[in-house]
């Protein structure tokens, strides 16, 4: 007697998908204080003094740098920008898909 091999039609989708990651983008400004910006970043992205300092000068000089790449990358950027709304600052950081 031959033996019936079946194969399941559909694929099962697997139940936990990975988390989508995310680029947080520091926008240069011309009024929000440098200092304020390193603090932020210290607090916000537990970034040590050097590294708040570096991202806030590359965003500086060039107009924008990538902070961090998270899966909670929408409300960290949030929480930052509105750090700066409560100070009177215009300071921004947005989020971009990661390839
Ligand atoms: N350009 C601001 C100044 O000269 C400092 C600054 C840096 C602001 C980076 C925002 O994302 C920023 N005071």
């Amino acid at each position: 007697m031959p033996e019936i091999t079946t194969k399941p039609r559909v694929q099962v989708k697997p139940q936990t998908e990975r988390p989508k990651l995310h680029k947080v983008i520091l926008i240069n400004d011309d009024f929000t204080p440098r200092e304020f910006v390193v603090t932020v970043l210290k607090g916000e992205f537990k970034l040590s003094e050097d590294q708040a300092h570096r991202v806030m000068i590359t965003a500086h000089r060039r107009g924008v740098c990538v902070v961090a790449v998270k899966d909670v990358a929408e409300t960290k950027a949030t929480r930052a920008t509105d750090a700066g709304k409560a100070k009177g600052y215009p300071l921004l950081f947005t989020t971009e898909p990661e390839e």
